[in-house]
């Protein structure tokens, strides 16, 4: 085993066309950030590097979407994302752009290289183009039938509805997303990386060389590289991205999963000079922190990059992680369906660690998780609330109530007060070990052990009690549970940073080194603390019901915009239609009608009389608010009796796709009694 010097940790960089949710902070932001703060915890040397991803089909198609230019959208989300991250104390080194002149360079000059040493294949092929627009159809822009399911309104690269990948030559019908026309196949020349040349190195670096990688990971590579690999084109005919820096090949840009994963070695270039350390020095440690979609990139193409290159070292482990689902449903930024980072920061002004703390207890290391408001809430009260926050509470307020705040000195240990300091070195060990193997949320699990120890330590205890008859034993206790609390800042460090800061306050301490966790003596006797307030406080259930109800509405509206309508009846004669009589009319008086809840009573003037309709409006409008209004009214329908009310006519509704009701009316007032026809 290689004995490494240093760490360097990237995050995978998000596409800068939207803003990131609590997917992203799950997946990987807080991972990384818990890793990276623990190493330097450690004295480790660390980078942690971060950045957007600027380039792509997803970035234009957004512009594209709204009218405006790529660089406008890039510009935006960068913008959002850095500054959510960083409100979530996220803890980069740097948080570069691939826009940044600096990556355009070091990715130029990467191609370059790959170029003259012969890494490349160039290959001619026919690829759909657009002829109105004159502009290739990179694989998003093109779309069609499914030829799996039927599905009308597939991709060019995958049938959304049946999940099926595919590509733009398998669609049926295959239209420009541009132009809406069909288009023509033209050839079309590209560089290609031939991975087939790579798959025995493949099998002795990962196969054979990281049997400890995780299941995930390692199942994934096996199974691409059983499966094959072919060449892969790293240049695509499109207007955005780095231009290819060769003769001849205008209108071709680097693809954009040839330029990302070089922005970690550009956004290190940028944050220092000496780069090359921590990127060409075999005692650098490489760590990808990725989520599921992206293992092939960041296991197979881009070693395989770095390897042609030749100078590089390669990722000694890339821990990614699976899914995080919400409230039961896949995460979705077009269906609007998340938890948006910059919504959160707006909503729960302070509880930034809370967050953190529900995603790494719940996150999606092996498998798909979900994220619920329940558990949040649960989480949040159960643990941060009843274990973490009224443990450290009761010690700083007994402190202050019984020592003026400072801390007592221990005497004689009983077999409690010892067998509780043994502990912590205990948790110590496996912390570190959870960590090392990056099972962040079982090292939590771990850490917060220390938490429910001195909670029960003090239960158990019981000062408040001993106070009366023995003194000098309380002494001792307080002092074994400040030196937990301070212990308990040092482990819940890299997890719960901006909590720990506080709680620090509280003590009166400094920050201290991984390497003093364990320790009696972190508080000396005589020192003194602070009066502290609550670290954390209960979520009520109206706030969890707020953020329930947003999500049932995002709900509705997606059903409502997905809802097709209803297909058309069978053709009626003009003669049908003019039986009927419908006219204008307003609403004079409006009142419910007892014991219903879907019923309004109405006196409507039609023009020709004043009459009374009963209608099964009142679920979408008071009796109040109607008053007034003028409706379509049919006047020569058979009068009913309803509710022991006789019924003269029928008010004219239209049905919204969610069910609801509302009035058909004239766009301006006309006279009561006018005809509609
Ligand atoms: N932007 C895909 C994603 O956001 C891609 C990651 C690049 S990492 C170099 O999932
Ligand atoms: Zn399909």
């Amino acid at each position: 085993m290689t004995e490494f010097k240093r760490t360097l940790i990237t995050s995978a960089l998000p596409y800068a066309n939207g803003p990131v949710h609590i997917g992203h902070l799950a997946g990987v932001y807080v991972p990384a950030d818990i890793y990276a703060r623990y190493l330097r915890m450690n004295g480790e040397e660390v980078a942690f590097i971060g950045g957007s991803d600027e380039h792509g089909v997803p970035i234009t198609l957004k512009a594209k979407n709204e009218g405006v230019t790529p660089q406008d959208i890039v510009d935006k989300y960068h913008g959002m994302i850095k500054d959510s991250f960083k409100r979530f104390g996220i803890s980069f080194d740097i948080y570069a752009r691939t826009s940044d002149p600096i990556h355009y360079q070091t990715a130029s000059e990467i191609f370059l290289k790959l170029y003259q040493d012969g890494k490349f294949v160039e290959k001619t092929s026919e690829q759909y183009y657009d002829a109105e627009n004159k502009q290739f159809l990179a694989d998003r822009y093109i779309t069609g039938t499914c030829p799996k399911c039927g599905f009308e309104k597939a991709y060019g690269d995958q049938c959304e509805s049946c999940g099926s990948a595919l590509s733009p030559n398998e669609l049926i019908n295959p239209k420009s997303m541009i132009s809406g026309n069909v288009p023509e196949l033209k050839e079309t020349k590209h560089w290609y990386l031939p991975l087939d040349q790579y798959e025995g190195w493949l099998k002795e670096w990962i196969l054979a060389g990281h049997k400890e990688w995780k299941s995930n990971v390692y199942g994934q590579c096996k199974s691409w590289i059983d499966g094959g690999l072919q060449p892969r084109a790293v240049t695509r005919d499109l207007d955005w991205g780095i231009p290819v820096p060769l003769e001849g090949a205008d209108g071709k840009v680097l693809y954009v999963w040839f330029d990302a994963p070089i922005g970690y070695i550009s956004a290190t270039k940028e944050w220092t000079l000496e780069w090359e350390k921590w990127w060409k020095d075999p005692e650098t440690k490489l760590v990808h922190f990725i989520g599921k979609d992206n293992i092939v990139f960041h296991c197979i193409i881009f070693p395989i990059i770095l390897k042609a290159e030749g100078s590089y070292i390669l990722p000694e482990n890339v821990p990614a992680n699976e899914f995080l689902n919400l409230e039961g449903d896949k995460i979705s930024t077009s269906r609007n369906w998340a938890v948006w980072l910059h919504e959160y920061l707006e909503e729960f002004p302070g509880k930034e660690d809370v967050l953190k703390y529900v995603l790494t207890a719940n996150a999606p290391e092996t498998k798909d998780n979900d994220f619920t408001w329940k558990d949040f809430q649960a989480r949040n009260n159960n643990e941060l609330v009843a274990v973490l926050g009224n443990f450290v509470n009761r010690a700083l307020v007994l402190t202050q109530k019984y020592y003026d705040g400072k801390v007592p000195a221990a005497g004689v240990l009983s077999e409690a007060d010892v067998s509780a300091l043994v502990e912590i070195s205990l948790i110590k060990a496996d912390v570190e070990k959870s960590i090392s193997q990056y099972r962040f949320r079982e090292a939590l699990k771990f850490a917060m052990d220390l938490a429910r120890l001195g909670n029960k330590y003090l239960a158990d205890a019981e000062p408040w009690k001993v106070v009366k008859t023995d003194p000098l034993r309380v002494e001792t206790i307080m002092n074994v549970c400040l030196q937990i609390t301070a212990n308990l800042t040092i482990i819940l460090a890299p997890f719960l940073p901006f909590s720990m800061d506080k709680l620090r306050i509280f003590l009166n301490i400094d920050e201290l080194n991984w390497s003093n966790l364990g320790r009696s003596d972190l508080l000396k006797v005589g020192h003194q603390t602070n009066t502290p307030e609550l670290l954390f406080e209960k979520i009520e259930d109206e706030v969890i019901e707020f953020q329930v109800n947003k999500l049932l509405a995002t709900k509705k509206a997606n059903e409502a915009a997905n809802a097709q309508a209803a297909p058309a009846k069978e053709n009626c004669t003009f003669d049908d239609f003019n039986k009927m009589d419908i006219r204008t009319g307003t609403i004079l008086e409006a009142e419910r009608v007892p014991k219903t809840k879907k019923l309004l009573k109405l006196t409507i003037d039609t023009g020709i009389d004043q009459r009374t309709v009963v209608s099964g409006i009142a679920e979408y409008y008071n009796p109040e608010e109607i008053i007034g209004q003028q409706v379509s009214i049919l006047v020569n329908l058979e009068p009913k009796e309803l509710k022991g009310i006789q019924s003269q006519g029928m008010i004219l509704m239209a049905q919204d796709a969610d069910g609801s009701l509302k009035f058909v009316t004239p766009v301006s007032p006309v006279k009561n009694g006018s005809e509609i026809k």
